[in-house]
């Protein structure tokens, strides 16, 4: 029997799945006593240190954690769960963590897109049962923007490099924590989980002659999901947002069941758009939440969900923060949430008063679960202009004139689904959501979607240019050589597609093995 600190927030079914998946029980931390009698404790942290910390102690967490520590039993913390065992973070500087390892917690200072996201590598120092059956070569899921800095450098089990050399894992004795997600690192992180969940066995695991380590570029496949005209719900595919044909809802599979085959087939991260939720409220739209239960139990890759994340009121008067929707999500296995038209709202409302609130959907989700689980995604629509001063608006010169010979063009942003223009050009809205609190722009494009015709590389280059978050460039994917032009010719961080995947096309395996040795990806 594992037991599994849930703290209240973030993710914790990923990994209570990923240990059943390997025929384990969980039972889950409810009591302080339920932590000093665990013979093996998992600790995975998300979100942010401070608040972390302030409901460890509110739950009276803190002194059996610290006293489990010092009996020196199997431990294995994740992520922020690795971060709390050292002394402070500049996340919270005034807020103690539990201390254990000396060193503290901090932002990365780089000139790369904060947070480090996706698959990147490890440097093993030193042997470690934790990696026996592994070659040292695999990458693992990564999703942070803070990361330690431990004054006991024996501890320092690996390392990975991103801008520079940062501390990836750490050990001593039965304590073991890592920055990376094994949950979410298919099966090398199971294969981890696994070890981890076994009676440690004399390391026989890796040490890699360290020659650095890269981050991956992410391919990431995309279901935009809704219920037909025979109210099932189905995976569908747009032609620039139009998912009709012949004036039938265009029905490409069902959601649980490609998903699986997405992850079998090498997708870093698949993310479900329920592109009706503008409609429709997401916690009345049971089958959504049921279609992410399902898939988070066999997918251990990440999961983005979107669509109908807003505060809404019910015809009972009931009002449902955006928050709460989110937290369900993420309760049923989620490990980003993605807002669309609710952000092109608030970003309005911030443009026209120059205040935070501090109670926007995109504040008060990045505020608990971290800015890297919020996601912001634009549905923006080319709109020509003769001139940059036409408009009031980021306008950029084109290489593809529009149809009166126009040499400039803005990117208009659009909400439900591309149904209403806005008086917001896009790369005003990426900036403002950043400075909100968003941690990922999915960037799709409305001219682009469906077409097979590439990514527009005009506009990912502005909205890469604009922030200093990733990117995921979307829409349009024709051709593997689509997906090395975007990753060779903008800063985007990954490319997601739909299309070509769900009518089979071109495999995510094929795109894969056309950008070996041309594009580091996690093969
Ligand atoms: O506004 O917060 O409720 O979120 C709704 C979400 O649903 C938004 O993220 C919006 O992008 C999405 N959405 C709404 N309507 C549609 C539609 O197609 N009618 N789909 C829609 C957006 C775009 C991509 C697509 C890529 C790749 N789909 O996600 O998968 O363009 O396609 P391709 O590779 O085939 O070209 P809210």
């Amino acid at each position: 029997m594992i037991t599994l600190l849930d703290y209240g927030a973030g993710n914790v079914r990923s990994v209570i799945n990923a240990i059943e998946s390997l025929g384990q029980k969980v039972k889950v931390a409810a009591t302080g006593e339920d932590i000093l009698s665990a013979a093996k404790l998992i600790f995975p942290g998300v979100g942010a240190f401070g608040s972390m910390m302030r409901i460890l102690k509110a739950r009276k967490f803190v002194e059996p954690l610290k006293a489990y520590l010092l009996t020196d039993r199997p431990f294995l913390g994740i992520c922020l769960g690795l971060q709390v065992l050292f002394k402070n973070s500049t996340e919270a500087p005034d807020v103690e963590g539990l201390g254990f390892f000396p060193g503290t917690v901090k932002k990365f200072d780089i000139d790369l897109s904060v947070p480090h996201i996706g698959w990147n590598g490890i440097n093993i120092k030193r042997p470690a049962y934790i990696f026996n059956g592994l070659t040292g070569n695999e990458k693992f899921y990564f999703v942070h923007s803070y990361h330690v800095v431990a004054e006991d450098t024996d501890a320092v089990l690996t390392t990975t490099d991103y801008g520079y050399e940062f501390v990836s894992a750490i050990q001593t004795g039965n304590i073991i924590a890592t920055q990376f997600h094994p949950e979410k690192s298919g099966s090398p992180g199971l294969r981890l989980l696994k070890n981890f969940l076994e009676t440690p066995s004399p390391p026989s695991g890796p040490i890699t002659v360290s020659e650095g380590t890269h981050l991956a570029k992410r391919i990431i496949a995309c279901l935009d999901v809704r219920s037909n005209d025979q109210g099932d719900l189905v995976v569908t595919k747009g032609d620039r947002y139009d998912v009709r044909e012949k004036g039938a809802v265009r029905n490409l599979g069902r959601p649980v069941e490609l998903a699986r085959r997405y992850y079998e087939e090498g997708a870093d991260e698949i993310t479900f758009l329920n592109i009706t939720g503008f409609r429709n409220f997401p916690l009345n739209d049971m089958p959504m939440l049921e279609v992410l239960r399902k898939t988070s139990r066999n997918v251990f890759v990440p999961l983005t969900i979107g669509g109908g994340i807003r505060d809404y009121t019910d015809i009972n008067g009931h009002t449902y923060k955006a928050l709460e929707v989110a937290a369900e999500y993420f309760r049923s296995g989620a490990d980003k949430v993605s807002i669309g038209s609710d952000a092109v709202r608030i970003a309005e409302e911030y443009l026209k008063t120059g205040r935070k609130t501090g109670q926007s959907a995109i504040e008060e989700i990045s505020r608990v679960y971290g800015n890297q689980a919020m996601v912001v995604s634009l549905d923006p629509r080319r709109v020509y202009v003769n001139s940059p001063d036409a408009v009031a608006h980021e306008v950029i010169k084109t290489a593809f004139p529009g149809p009166g010979g126009e040499e400039y063009c803005w990117y208009q942003c659009t909400i439900k689904g591309g149904r209403e223009g806005r008086d917001l050009d896009a790369v005003t809205l990426a900036r403002l959501c950043e400075k909100l609190g968003a941690g990922e722009i999915l960037l799709n494009c409305i001219d682009r979607d469906g077409t097979n015709l590439g990514f527009d590389l005009e506009l990912i280059r502005a909205i890469t240019r604009a922030v200093s978050i990733p990117v995921i460039a979307s829409s349009g994917a024709g051709r593997a050589e689509h997906f090395y032009d975007v990753f060779t010719a903008t800063r985007a961080e990954s490319a997601l597609a739909a299309g070509i995947f769900h009518r089979r096309e071109i495999p995510i395996a094929e795109v894969k093995k056309y950008l070996v040795g041309k594009v580091e990806i996690r093969p």
